[in-house]
């Protein structure tokens, strides 16, 4: 079956509600108190069966001005609307404001019914109607039948069926991909079934069963029951009218405005970017910022208005801040009103609704909000710097659905735009800069330090993409380091072509260092041995370089070694393992022949390379005295 939602539009007694009860046989004005006073104060319901296929959804709102609000409510999500003007009254105020407010919703289609027919001889009615054709005018009803008819005589009733069948033939029904967006629009609960809330499903899906999650709040429930047209379902798709029995929820925890979505999907936010269209008789001081009213589907906030700029095509661009959290995705429609005196101002597009927080505003930065999904991904990804975005809060701040966002994301990467390192997304151009920077980095670290052998990775990382995770930091070095652009040795990053250069006084120092280690053997002496006092500051980056070649080690406790002499000692163990594949400390003592006080260091140094492993108070040999020759098992 297919369902087309339509919203009724108007002033106040013109008869909408009548309108649909003649059509319906429903009363959509059901409540008590709007029995009493004759006026719709809250949103009607009532369903017409065109035929067996096809089903109207009729949101009757109310036309008092002071009830705009629910208007606009009830006006959000219609697929089209049905205008409702009295042929003895004729165009009224809210007449027009109804009108605007579809317009600036992106309503597109629509009927106009010309009510109380009856009441007015024909050349009134004709009077009426082209008066209302130049409303009309340049406006998405222009070409929309205006149909003479009374609620009182049933007259023109079968007019407004045919032509919304004729609507319906050119309507396509929502996606329901997306992520499942449920604006409440009323809140209530039902003896024997507890919280029921209805609205117009937005987007995505509704499931039994389905744990959901209420905005802003975060209040989880299940879905008990759902019901589209009286008829139990077990899921909906977007675009229908649907009651949804909520298990573990409160009635007030699911108000009227309320969104109801499915776990970790939409986003709540304090500030968005838009683009507005201001009515003409907006007041101009506005475009100073101000005071406004926001609604957005069934919800509304106060809120304070920030005009940034102006667009090309005349629309304004703006930033909104609001009193409250609001559920929001680019591309939302919305309306602004004027708090007091009461007023519609205008209406727009929600652009961004995690802008980033920048000085100057540049209406660059403001036009690449692109609505169309691909770009917007881009732009935030551009936005992220080196820090990145994970895939999950992107889709959120698009109101994505998982696998829609992977896809778009997944395009981008293709076209070279996108990076993915693990779960991150980076932006190509961001990437590449970091690149160029870690090397152009790099070489000037070889210029100035030319007998360092290279530059650590943390400073390194802080000095060029400091926001980017560590994980990601370490797949940015290996990356670079594949690619064969840099070289990696233990903490240090060098240029794959640095050689150290060492002047001639350095280069004597060095090999003093080196051989004064190797005759030390296994009792070296501490390093100011072999460095007199004025050589000590050039001392410091020889040792560093002497580490990374391998030709000096330092071991647990800090002492330093040379590595051939701790290679001889690996041979001696290797071959002592022949005979004993366990050693203690006093027979280790004797075959290398240190003091206890080197030996517990040496022992250590030699488990952490795992050429020995500690087993109570002996060690396990683990070198293979078949295996012979010498060299480090590990460094
Ligand atoms: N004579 C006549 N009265 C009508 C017609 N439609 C509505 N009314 C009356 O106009 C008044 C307002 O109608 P209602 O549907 O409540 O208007 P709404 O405020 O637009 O919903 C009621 O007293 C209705 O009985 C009609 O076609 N002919
Ligand atoms: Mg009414």
């Amino acid at each position: 079956m297919a369902f087309l939602v339509v919203g009724t539009a108007g002033h106040i007694d013109h008869g909408k509600s009548a309108l649909v009860l003649a059509l319906t046989g429903v009363d959509p004005d059901r409540l008590k108190e709007e029995k009493r006073r004759g006026i719709t104060i809250e949103l009607g319901f009532a369903d017409l069966e065109l035929d067996d296929e096809r089903v109207v959804s009729f949101v009757d709102v109310p036309g008092h001005e002071r009830f705009v609000r629910h208007m606009v409510a009830g006006a959000a999500g219609v697929d089209a609307v049905l205008l409702v003007v009295a042929a003895d009254q004729g165009v009224q105020p809210q007449t027009r404001e109804h009108l605007e407010i579809c317009s600036l919703l992106g309503v597109r289609r629509g009927v106009v019914a010309l009510t109380k027919s009856d009441l007015v001889d024909s050349d009134l009615a004709e009077v009426v109607a082209l008066e209302l054709r130049e409303l009309l005018e340049g406006t998405f009803l222009e070409h929309a039948p205006l149909i003479q008819v009374s609620a009182k005589t049933g007259a023109g009733l079968e007019q407004v069926k045919s032509a919304l069948g004729e609507i319906f033939s050119a309507f396509k029904e929502r996606s329901a991909d997306g992520l499942a967006r449920l604006p409440v629009d009323r809140s209530f609960v039902l003896r024997g079934f507890g919280t029921v809330v209805t609205g117009t499903l937005a987007s995505g899906r509704l499931q039994e069963g389905q744990e959901v999650e209420i905005l802003p709040g975060g209040k989880r429930g299940r879905i008990r029951g759902l019901q589209v047209h009286r008829s139990t379902v077990q899921q909906v798709p977007a675009g229908r009218r649907t009651a949804v029995n909520l298990q573990g929820l409160d009635c007030d925890d699911v108000p009227r405005g309320a969104t109801v979505t499915t776990r970790d999907s939409l986003l709540v936010t304090r500030r968005i970017w838009a683009r507005l269209t201001l009515l003409p008789q907006a007041p101009q001081s506005l475009l100073k910022g101000g005071s406004v009213r926001f609604h957005q589907g069934t919800a509304d906030a106060a809120a304070r208005l920030r005009v940034l700029g102006s667009a090309d095509d005349g629309a304004l661009q703006c930033e909104l801040y609001f009193r409250r959290e609001m559920v929001l995705t680019p591309g939302d429609r919305f309306i602004l009103r004027r708090p007091a005196p009461v007023d519609t101002l205008g209406g727009g597009v929600v652009m961004d609704v995690r802008p980033p927080r920048v000085k100057q505003r540049s209406a660059a930065a403001f036009g690449l909000s692109a609505l169309d999904p691909e770009e917007g991904l881009g732009l935030r990804l551009l936005r992220g710097g080196v820090a990145g975005r994970d895939a999950s809060s992107l889709q959120s701040e698009m109101g994505r659905a998982a696998a829609e966002g992977e896809r778009y994301l997944v395009s981008l990467e293709e076209q070279g735009r996108a990076i993915r390192v693990g779960s991150r997304w980076f932006d190509r151009s961001v990437w590449d800069e970091a690149k160029r920077a870690s090397l152009e980095l790099l070489k000037q670290f070889h210029t100035d330090k030319p007998t360092h052998g290279g530059l650590s990775r943390e400073a390194l990382h802080v000095a060029v993409a400091k926001e980017m995770p560590q994980e990601t930091w370490r797949d940015f070095l290996s990356r670079l380091a594949s690619e064969g652009e840099i070289r990696l040795a233990g903490d240090e990053v060098a240029l794959t072509g640095h050689e150290v250069i060492l002047a001639p006084e350095e280069s004597a120092l060095s090999r003093r260092i080196d051989e004064g280690f190797k005759n030390a053997g296994l009792n070296p002496p501490g390093l100011e041995e072999f460095v007199s006092a004025t050589e000590r500051d050039a001392a410091g980056p020889i040792v560093k370089l002497l580490l990374s070649e391998g030709k000096l080690v330092r071991i647990h406790g800090g002492r330093l070694f040379h590595g051939e002499v701790l290679g001889q000692l690996r041979e001696k163990l290797r071959r002592y393992a022949a005979d004993s594949s366990t050693i203690d400390v006093a027979a280790f003592k004797e075959l290398a022949g240190v003091t206890r006080k080197n030996a517990i260091p040496l022992l250590e140094q030699l488990d952490s390379e795992r050429s020995t492993r500690r087993k109570g108070n002996l060690r396990e040999i683990l070198l293979d005295p078949a295996a012979g020759g010498s060299g480090a098992e590990s460094s």
